[in-house]
Order: C-alpha cells, then structure tokens, then sequence
C-alpha cells in the first residue's frame, strides 16, 4: 500500500522562530525588522502561535482511521517543520515506495500548489509521489464548505437568513499569475458557485474577495476582502457571513486576518461578522480526502 502524505504551508511553533520562518516563505530575501515584530505580534494575539500543525496531524489521524490499519499518513511542511524533505527521508526509511500526496488547499495555483509539487520532486529520490494537484470540485468539500456557511448563517435569525450577504475569501497572488493563464481564480469561482448551488441561492448576495495579501512592492489580486467589506458597509449592509473558502483549517490567516483584522473593521463599520467555522478535520472533509486517496491509488494501479 502506498502511503499517504498530507502537505501544508507550515508555521512558526514560537514567538522566536517567527524570523527564521519569515526568511524561509520570502524565499532567503531578508525580512525588515518591522515586518518580523508587526508578525510576532500577531502570532503573540493568536495565543503565541498558529494552530496549523495540529489541526493537519488531526486531519492525519482522521483520515488514518478511514484508511485502516496498515496505511500510514505521514504530515509535510512546505516552510518550517516538519520540513517535507524531513518527511520524505522518513518515509523512505520505513522502505516503502510510493506515496499519495494532498496539498491541503483546494485550488491549484502555479505559485501555491506549482510550489508543493516542486518541493515534493526535489526530495522524493527514488519514491514515485503521486500528487492530487486540485480538488476545488471534489463534491464532498463542496458539501464541507456548504454545511459550514449553513451553520454560519444559523447564527442569525430567521427573519433575515435569507438575506445576508456572503463574503467567499482565498488568499490573494500576485497579478502576474493571470497572464501566466493560472486557474486560481477560476476554480475559487467554481467553488463558490458550487456551493451557492448547494445552498440554493442565486449569485446576487454572494462575492468573492482576496485576503492576506503578501509585503511585496508588486499588484497582487484583489478585490481585497476588507475593501468589499466596506463597499457592502456603505451600501447599508449590517450582516456579513465571511467563508474562507480557499482555506481549510484554523492559521493566521483565517484567525488573525479574519477574526482580528475583518472583526475589527466590521464593528467600526457597525456591521455584525460571522466567519465560517474552519473545516479543519470535519467528517466531510476527511470523506473528501479518503476519496481523494483511494481513487489516486486506484488510477495508479497502486490498490
Ligand atoms: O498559520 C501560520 O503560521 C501560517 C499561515 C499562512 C498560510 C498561508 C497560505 C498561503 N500563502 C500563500 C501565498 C503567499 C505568498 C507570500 C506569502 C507570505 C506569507 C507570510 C506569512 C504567510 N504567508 Fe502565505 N500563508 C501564511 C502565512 N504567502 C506569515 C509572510 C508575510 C507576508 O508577506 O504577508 C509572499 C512570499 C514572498 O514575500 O515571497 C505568495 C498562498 C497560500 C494558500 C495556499 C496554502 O495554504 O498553501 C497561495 C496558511
């Protein structure tokens, strides 16, 4: 049987590995002393660090009882530890060959996914990696996702359910990627519509928005979240449901930007926020996953 190997972005587990964690996402570039405080000051509001590691071993460890025993789920980081490359020297030290790997974010994008794939082939040696490249469409994260704004939508009362607008978010990109003919935006925009399909509800009150745009001096994507944010503010809009749609568990971005940052501008603006529960390792999800896995196997002749 091959292994399994979920991948993510990895964090910073301290307030001090928050510089060298910084130096390994900007690529070695040098991070200006602003930029590592103003970082650690945010990780310092969300209790110190981010929670990325454990929910993705708990997502490990869902989607290792749904395989059984004898299938082993192993969990890579693309920029702190566990490293992938550390990863990958342990799985091969177990003598097994091959391996299914899932990027835990849905949508493939050259520069997020393209990223993985490269981390992956660069220290694979001699196992055969088989990597699910995309699975914004796969029905079970759709119904994930929909099951996940329902609840959010609950939260209000029944008079004005139907009416609240949804906010649909992802991280943002440089712009650079359009001309490149990335499907980033695209898929996103498949997700969100199937979901709204889900939901029953037309596209009329549902938007898509970019988050947490990275310090570079380039145009990244947008519309930026907390910009449409305040365009629905000034069009009277007192209720938000905000789903984070390109991300599927608790980090900084979803826990500082979303719930520190967006709240934030939300109450200035006298507007009540809802953010969607993250899916970190909700039975949807893990059903998505499994799925993801057995049919990979499956098409590798590897089952
Ligand atoms: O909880 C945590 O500690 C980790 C939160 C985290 C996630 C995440 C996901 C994505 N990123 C993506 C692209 C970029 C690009 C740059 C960039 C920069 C940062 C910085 C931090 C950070 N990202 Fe991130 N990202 C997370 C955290 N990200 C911190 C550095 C400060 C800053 O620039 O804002 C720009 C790199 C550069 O400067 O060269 C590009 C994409 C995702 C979603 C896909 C995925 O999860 O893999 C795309 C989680």
């Amino acid at each position: 049987r091959p292994a399994v190997l979920l991948v993510a972005y990895g964090a910073p587990q301290s307030l001090d590995e928050v510089g060298p964690y910084l130096s390994d996402v900007r690529g070695g570039r040098p991070t200006p002393p602003g930029i590592v405080e103003e970082l650690r000051r945010r990780y310092a509001r969300i209790g110190g660090r981010s929670p990325l590691l454990e929910r993705t071993r708990e997502q490990a460890a869902g989607l290792r009882e749904r395989l059984g025993e004898g299938t082993s789920v192993f969990v890579g980081m693309r920029h702190w530890h566990p490293y992938i490359r550390e990863v990958l020297a342990e799985i091969r030290a177990t003598g097994c060959d091959r391996v299914v790997a899932i990027a835990l974010a849905p949508h493939y994008s050259r520069m997020s996914i393209g990223a993985y794939e490269r981390a992956l082939e660069e220290s694979r040696g001699p196992l055969e990696v088989a990597l699910v490249r995309e699975w914004y469409d796969h029905p079970r994260f759709l119904d994930a996702v929909t099951e996940r704004v329902r609840a959010a939508l609950l939260r209000f009362d029944a008079s004005i359910r139907d009416e609240v607008p949804l906010l649909f978010t992802a991280h943002s990109l440089p712009q650079r990627i359009l001309a490149e003919g990335d499907p980033y935006p695209s898929q996103l925009e498949a997700s969100m519509a199937g979901v709204l399909a889900r939901l029953g509800r037309g596209s009329e009150r549902a938007q898509f928005a970019f988050q947490s745009a990275g310090r570079t001096a380039e145009p990244w994507l947008g519309p930026e979240a907390g910009q449409v944010l305040e365009e629905l503010a000034e069009r009277g809009e007192r209720n938000l449901v905000l789903c984070p749609i390109g991300f599927v568990s608790d980090h900084l971005e979803v826990l500082y930007d979303v719930d520190v940052e967006y709240q934030a501008l939300a109450a200035s603006r006298g507007m009540r926020l809802e953010r969607t529960e993250s899916l970190n390792a909700s039975p949807l999800l893990l059903d998505a996953l499994e799925d993801l896995v057995r049919s990979t196997a499956r098409q590798r002749g590897w089952d």
